[in-house]
């Protein structure tokens, strides 16, 4: 008999987080990150059985205060209704035109910004892929109750939760949003089981881009290791990070890994990079479930990924994290080929929890 169903945990807020636009090299195109992506994975999953949907509890705000500035919550919170009471178009989404970089330091503080949000934006995003809507923050917080609903369902004994997150979030930082993430799901996820109790936390991170934002997060932490497999940032987004040298500083040196992987890496390639990620994951030792941000935009089809994955290949990376031995907290991240991303997510999980959960009767 199959095991119980695995808690798939969503919630319907992500629908009214709808971009519409995102302008990649200077040309606005409609959003990768799409509420249909989601649709996909919920509809796939439900047709394959095994899988037992429940909504978020409220987890309120201090969970994501214990990872983000608070300038970048009120930014989020507020900077739409801002740039409508200022008359802006309310069908056109907010993508920031004006960026606070580097280069800026020496220059205004905080507290001297625009009082007005909408025109805060460049000073807490990092690129223009990520617009903002009416239900943007709505979402975003729900995507976060979704992260630490599912880490719940394991820390009250499941094997292994998925949290449905949209939006994504392994790419926003404390004071920084970006990549199609508002909040860090993830992060903050990892940020409460340390809160809870846990000593050693370990963050495994298969979206096909570095996780940027995860990784500045426990820079300097050693008690949150972080393991990345993803493109090589020499030639694939986010460009600034994810190199194999960067190990994190002070306390947290040596719990940084990056595993970057060259264009064209197939489900071979990937499993063998995967082993030796579970290999440093099980040398650290957590005593908190594994977190897992997982992305399927290392897909063959993906529209803005370099890997060759294919549907199969997902079964056995499942499988391989299987291998840990450990609960498991699943988080969606990235993931384009919308029509297979639905195959993709059932694949993987079906691997991870170590059994087809729509098998037929007589198998
Ligand atoms: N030419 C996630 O998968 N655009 N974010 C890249 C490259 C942004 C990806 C454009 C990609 C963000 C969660
Ligand atoms: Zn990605």
């Amino acid at each position: 008999m199959p095991d119980a169903h695995v808690p798939v945990i969503a919630s319907d807020a992500h629908l009214a987080h709808d971009g519409l636009v995102e302008l990649a090299g200077g040309i606005e195109i409609p959003c990768y990150e799409s509420p249909a992506r989601a649709v996909a994975i919920r509809r796939a999953l439900e047709a394959a059985g095994g899988f037992a949907f429940a909504p978020p509890d409220d987890h309120g705000l201090d969970p994501i205060l214990a990872v983000h500035d608070h300038a970048l919550v009120d930014l989020l919170e507020h900077a739409w209704a801002d740039g409508q009471a200022a008359g802006l178009d309310p069908h056109r989404p907010l993508l920031p035109d004006t960026f606070l970089t580097r280069a800026y330091d020496g220059g205004m503080a905080l507290e001297a910004l625009p009082v007005r949000r909408h025109e805060r934006l460049g000073a807490f995003c990092f690129d223009t892929a990520t617009p903002l809507v009416a239900g943007s923050y709505d979402a975003a917080r729900a995507a976060v109750d979704v992260a630490l609903t599912a880490m719940q369902r394991v820390l009250d004994g499941a094997g292994l939760a998925y949290g449905l997150c949209r939006p994504p979030g392994h790419h926003a930082a404390r004071s920084m949003y970006g990549g199609y993430c508002l909040f860090n799901n993830a992060a903050i996820v990892a940020e409460r089981l340390v809160a809870l109790g846990a000593s050693r936390v370990a963050i495994l991170d298969v979206d096909y881009h570095h996780g940027n934002g995860t990784q500045s997060i426990f820079w300097e932490r050693s008690d949150v290791l972080y393991v990345s497999l993803h493109a090589d940032p020499g030639d694939a987004y986010p460009y600034f990070s994810g190199a194999a040298g960067e190990a994190g500083a002070g306390r947290g040196e040596g719990f940084n890994r990056n595993l970057p992987l060259p264009g064209g890496t197939d489900g071979a390639a990937y499993a063998t990079a995967l082993a030796d990620g579970l290999a440093m994951i099980d040398t650290f030792d957590p005593d908190a479930p594994l977190v897992l941000s997982l992305g399927f935009d290392t897909f063959v089809d993906d529209p803005i990924g370099g890997f060759i994955l294919r549907t199969d290949d997902y079964a056995r990376l499942g499988a391989l994290v299987r291998g840990l031995d450990r609960g498991v907290v699943a988080l969606q991240e990235g993931g384009y080929a919308v029509e297979a991303i639905g195959a993709n997510a059932v694949a993987f999980l079906e691997g991870l929890v170590g059994r087809r959960v729509a098998a037929p009767a007589s198998v």
